[in-house]
C-alpha cells in the first residue's frame, strides 16, 4: 500500500495539525510505503514572504523529523523539487470542472480573506493537491476532517481521467482518505465552535507544537468550557468535548476511557489540568528534537534532496503514462501501460 500526504510550510504547526495529520504520518510509516510532501507551491497561493517561506520550510522539516518521520522509513520531500506535480496539475485541469472549484469551501473562505489579490492559484489549488496524490498512485491519504471536500474532488478527477483516457484500464488510482476517528477536528480553545487553524483562530486558543510547556499549560487552563460540571462529550458542550478528545489522543486512550476516568473529578479544572499535563508530555519531546535539528540546514536540505530523487522516480513513471494516454508529447516507443 502507498500512503501520501502533503503539509504546508506556512506558519507554526498547531495541535490540530499534529493530531489530525502528523501523528497519522508517523504511524503510516509502519503500514506501507509512505510519502510526505512539504507543499511550498500551495503556500504561494496567498500573500507570502519569499524569505519566510524558505525558513518555514526548514522549520517544518525539522519538526516532522522530531515528531518521528524517519527518512529510512518514508520519503520526505519538497513539492517544488518534483516538477511532475505542476505538469500533472495542468494535464488534470482538462478533466476538472471549473464550477466545482469555485464552490469549494476553502476557496470561498480564503478568497474573501485576501485583501489585495485573489490569485488564480487559490482556485486551482485543489487540482495541484489532486496531482500531488495522483502522481504517486497513492492508495491512502491521511488528513484531518477539513480536507474531506478536497479528497472527494481528487477522487472524482482520478475517476474522470480513467473514464476519459484510461482505455479500459485504471491509469490513476482513486485514493481513499484516512481521517482519524478521534481528533479529526481539533477546535479552537477560545472558540470551540471553530476549528483550530493557522489563519482563522486566536493565538490564545491555539496550542502550537513548539510552544513552551508553560504556554501550553496556560492556554489549556484558560480554555473556554461550558455550563454544568459533567465531563462528557455532547453537541451542547463543544469546549468540554474538545478537551476530552485532546486528552484521549494525547494519552493514547479512547474518549470513553477518559470520560470514565474523569467521572470522579471535581470539575472542569481537573479536566484542564490533566489535558495540559498530557499535551505537554506529548509535545515537549518534539520541541526538544526540533531545537536539536533546526540549526543544521545543510542536513535538512540533504534529506529533502534525497527524498525528492526517490519521489521523482515514481512520479515520472505516472507522468509518462498520463502523457501517453492524453496524446501529449512524442509517442512512447514502449507503449505498455498499466
Ligand atoms: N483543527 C484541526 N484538527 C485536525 N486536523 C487539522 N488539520 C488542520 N487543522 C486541523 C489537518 O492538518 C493537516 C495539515 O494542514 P496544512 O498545514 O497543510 O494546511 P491547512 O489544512 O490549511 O491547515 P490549517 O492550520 O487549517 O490552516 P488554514 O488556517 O490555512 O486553513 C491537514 O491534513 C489538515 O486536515
Amino acid at each position: 500500500m502507498r500512503i501520501f500526504s502533503g503539509i504546508q510550510p506556512t506558519g507554526s504547526k498547531h495541535l490540530g495539525n499534529y493530531i489530525g495529520a502528523i501523528m497519522q504520518y508517523v504511524s503510516g510509516q509502519e503500514r506501507g510505503q509512505a510519502l510526505y510532501c512539504i507543499v511550498d507551491l500551495h503556500a504561494i497561493t496567498v500573500a507570502y514572504d519569499p524569505a519566510q517561506l524558505r525558513s518555514s520550510l526548514y522549520d517544518l522539516t525539522a519538526l516532522l523529523l522530531a515528531a518521528g518521520l524517519d527518512p529510512r522509513r518514508c520519503i520526505l520531500f519538497r513539492q517544488s523539487d518534483v516538477v511532475e506535480h505542476t505538469e500533472l496539475t495542468w494535464l488534470l485541469c482538462s478533466v476538472t470542472e471549473l464550477g466545482r472549484l469555485q464552490r469549494m469551501h476553502q476557496f470561498r473562505d480564503k478568497s474573501t480573506a485576501q485583501r489585495e489579490l485573489v490569485s488564480a492559484g487559490l482556485l486551482v489549488y485543489p487540482v495541484l493537491q489532486a496531482a500531488d496524490v495522483l502522481a504517486y498512485r497513492a492508495h491512502e491519504v491521511p488528513v484531518g476532517e477539513d480536507q474531506r471536500e478536497h479528497l472527494e474532488l481528487m477522487r472524482d478527477v482520478a475517476r474522470r481521467f480513467n473514464q476519459r483516457f484510461g482505455g479500459g484500464s485504471d491509469v490513476l488510482v482513486v485514493p481513499e482518505h484516512r481521517i482519524p476517528e478521534v481528533g479529526a477536528r481539533i477546535m479552537d480553545l477560545q472558540d470551540p465552535t471553530r476549528k483550530m487553524s493557522t489563519t482563522g483562530s486566536s493565538q490564545e486558543g491555539t496550542v502550537y507544537v513548539l510552544d513552551e510547556p508553560k504556554q501550553i499549560e496556560k492556554k489549556i487552563r484558560r480554555a473556554v468550557t461550558d455550563s454544568g460540571t459533567e465531563i462528557a462529550r455532547s453537541p451542547e458542550k463543544p469546549g468540554v468535548s474538545n478537551l476530552i478528545e485532546i486528552l484521549a489522543v494525547a494519552r493514547g486512550a479512547s474518549p470513553e476511557q477518559v470520560e470514565r476516568e474523569m467521572a470522579g473529578a471535581r470539575g472542569y479544572g481537573d479536566l484542564k489540568a490533566a489535558t495540559a499535563e498530557a499535551v505537554v508530555e506529548l509535545l515537549a519531546p518534539v520541541r526538544e528534537g526540533y531545537l536539536e535539528r533546526r540549526a543544521d540546514e545543510a542536513a535538512l536540505e540533504a534529506i529533502l534532496c534525497e527524498g525528492a530523487q526517490r519521489a521523482r522516480e515514481i512520479a515520472a513513471a505516472t507522468l509518462a503514462d498520463v502523457r501517453e494516454r492524453m496524446g501529449v508529447g512524442a509517442p512512447r516507443r514502449d507503449r505498455s501501460l498499466p
